[in-house]
């Protein structure tokens, strides 16, 4: 009886001892982090195509729809697109001329979902939500991903590239050429490969990868990131959007930060999970994507940075948001308002 009570005294005291230090925590970071232009709620995502994501999340989360929701809602706006290079299955396809696609989505509660190399599906971030939410796994790939999300409703796409995809890729058969470097944004390249050209043939801008993060009236924090990954990629690439904690990463004690830019790098940092530890340290949203970009350059040659886009964003618990890139020309829109939803020009290394 007596050895009873006190183990359940040194469980109090347990508790106590690991919980009072991320109390603490909590409440100096807040104490440093300016709220210069915090906002709630608020929904940010990468690129200009992040315009019209946004609108449709902001229609959740004015009505104080829960984040996750909106983050779902806004990147499918995307994957829908009729004219997209890198977003669902209008976009390029692989070297083997197939659309294969990657996505994953992240809740309040620390529940993952995601998806990857997933092939004639029209939603890949709305089967990552079914992954998290129906499955005990995180992750499904491939055939099995496809299987699943059939299993699930999701109806069978035919495989068939989009007038865009056709005449990139046969453009970029002429040369095949493999080379395994991701599109500098917004540049004009010498091939559809190395870089994307600026506006695709109708005239819209071109752009990359979803990433999406959301907080809503309640204050709790969302995520997600959908892609074709790499343009022309090998047959089985899979990039870093659909693995958590590189692509995306979500803390409700602190925030959310997703990236885009060249996969594989983010991958080798753990890049989403290094930003939210940074903000859990103290770092602004800004500081903390800036600190992680500068954490991948440090492993390169000026030589080799010529050649690497890699951005962040981030949102933190009281609704402040940045982003930091490699290199000049990434963007992100920001909403927090019916008449607010407009695109910040990220700061830069190089
Ligand atoms: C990938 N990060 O598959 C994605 C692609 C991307 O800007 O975001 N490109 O590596």
């Amino acid at each position: 009886m007596l050895k009873r009570r006190r183990l359940l005294q040194m469980g109090a005291l347990g508790l106590s001892v690991s919980v009072a230090p991320k109390l603490l925590a909590a409440n100096s970071r807040m104490a440093f982090v300016k709220n210069v232009n915090a906002k709630k709620p608020l929904v940010i995502s990468t690129w200009d195509a992040g315009i019209s994501a946004n609108k449709a999340a902001w229609e959740i989360l004015k009505k104080n729809g829960r984040a996750l929701d909106a983050v779902e809602a806004g990147v499918m706006v995307t994957e829908a697109e009729l004219h997209n290079c890198c977003v669902g299955l209008n976009a390029y396809p692989d070297r083997d001329g197939h659309v294969t696609l990657d996505a994953s989505i992240m809740d309040e509660y620390g529940n993952a979902g995601s998806v990857c190399f997933l092939e004639r599906i029209k939603h890949p971030i709305s089967v990552a939500r079914r992954v998290m939410e129906k499955t005990p796994h995180v992750m499904l790939a491939g055939s099995g991903a496809q299987q699943f999300a059939v299993e699930q409703g999701f109806p069978l796409e035919p495989d068939k590239l989009s007038e865009d995809a056709q005449k990139a890729y046969k453009e970029w058969l002429k040369k095949s050429e493999y080379k395994p470097v991701i599109n500098i944004e917004h540049t004009r390249g010498e091939s559809a490969f190395t870089a994307p050209p600026m506006r695709l043939s109708n005239g819209a801008f071109n752009h990359d990868t979803i990433g999406m993060i959301a907080i809503d009236a309640q204050g709790n924090v969302s995520g997600s990131c959908t892609t074709s990954g790499m343009a022309f990629k090998m047959r089985g690439r899979v990039g870093d959007s659909p693995i958590i904690g590189a692509g995306l990463f979500v803390d409700n004690e602190v925030g959310a930060a997703v990236s885009t830019g060249l996969g594989e790098e983010v991958i080798k940092t753990c890049g989403t999970h290094m930003v939210v530890e940074a903000m859990r340290h103290g770092a602004s949203p800004e500081d903390a994507c800036k600190l992680t970009v500068e954490r991948i350059v440090r492993r390169h040659t000026q030589e080799e940075l010529k050649n690497i886009q890699v951005a962040f964003i981030a949102i933190d618990k009281q609704g402040n948001y940045g982003g930091y890139a490699i290199q000049k020309g990434f963007n992100y829109a920001v909403c927090y308002a019916d008449d607010y939803n407009k695109l910040a020009d990220s700061k830069f290394l190089m």
